[in-house]
């Protein structure tokens, strides 16, 4: 069987590499995981979720990586949990890997990827051209949810450009589709991005509290608990707007203020600003190892099963 040996989290790997070794993850274990097709990116590029599904009917947690280009933290983070889920044999882990469906989406924006790995290292958007002005939407402004709100810009040479319209680009778009047709399932939705340690919980678009703030405060406060025994990394706990700042048009946003999937979060993975997006790949580990205990804890947190 495919390890931990055969990818490696030593180092950061390619869009084609991470393909490739899901596509040996499949012919490994075929009972129990799938590919399901989100959708293609403006460049054509397929963008894929993994499902590991040991029942039918189990409640499910969506994981989404790599929205943004340059926090490779996050896909990295992405296929380690898949990994850990599919290899370990630690009970706890058995029991959240069989009891649960768990749908890995490592790259929605696989044009940026690809792009920070051959030309700009710190592209954060999709690449697609607006406007015959600049290239690439900010995808986690691009959402139908408060779209162009607060912290989003309307011109196309913005970092934080939101689109011409909501879902103007076709990786939002599949992600939302794919979301809504999943919507019965998905009780716990995380979304990685680098970096500043933060657990995000729902709204970034408004002070508002969200009706269960109380709930994913304790939620999220497991999670940071649990990261932070493992080697003291301190992860923040609050919602986007409350210790962040405020945005709107997120998958986050979007997903617990149209579908009020109750459990959302935005991790914001290590570190707080010394490597910021170039994160040394000796971190990837001691990265996975800490999130995954907050996974955990999250996930126990919160009763799913
Ligand atoms: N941060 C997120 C961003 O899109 C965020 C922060 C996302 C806040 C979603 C609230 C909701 O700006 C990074 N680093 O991308
Ligand atoms: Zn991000």
């Amino acid at each position: 069987r495919q390890s931990r040996e055969a990818f490696g989290w030593e180092n950061y790997h390619t869009l084609d590499e991470i393909n490739a070794w899901l596509d040996g993850l499949l012919i490994s274990y075929p009972d129990i995981l799938s590919v399901h097709h989100v959708g293609y990116s403006y460049q054509n590029r397929e963008i894929r979720a993994i499902k590991l599904s040991h029942k039918n009917n189990s409640a499910a947690i969506l994981i989404e990586a790599n929205i943004h280009a340059r926090e490779w933290i996050s896909s990295a983070t992405a296929t380690w949990l898949l990994n850990e889920l599919l290899t370990s044999t630690d009970p706890e882990v058995v029991d959240i890997a069989t009891n649960i469906n768990w749908y890995f989406i490592p790259v929605l924006n696989p044009d940026g990827f690809v792009y920070t790995k051959t030309t700009n290292r710190l592209w954060r958007k999709s690449r697609y051209p607006h406007q015959h002005l600049c290239y690439g939407v900010d995808l986690n402004r691009n959402f139908d949810f408060m779209w162009m709100h607060v912290g989003a810009s309307s011109n196309p040479c913005s970092d934080t450009f939101a689109g011409p319209t909501p879902f103007s680009d076709p990786e939002t778009k599949a992600l939302s589709e794919f979301m809504t047709a999943h919507i019965d399932e998905i009780k716990v939705f995380i979304t990685f991005h680098s970096y500043g340690q933060f657990i995000l919980t729902p709204f970034a678009y408004t002070y508002e509290p969200a009706d269960n703030y109380e709930q994913l405060k304790q939620v999220g406060n497991a999670g940071a608990d649990a990261i932070r025994q493992r080697y003291g990394t301190n992860y923040v706990v609050g919602s986007s707007a409350e210790v962040l700042y405020m945005n709107s048009g997120s998958s986050r946003d979007w997903i617990k203020g149209i579908h009020n999937i109750n459990i959302s979060f935005t991790i914001e993975l290590r570190d707080q600003g010394s490597y910021g997006f170039i994160l040394p790949p000796e971190q990837i580990i001691p990265n996975c190892l800490e999130i995954f205990d907050g996974l955990k804890a999250i996930v126990s947190e919160c009763k799913i099963i």
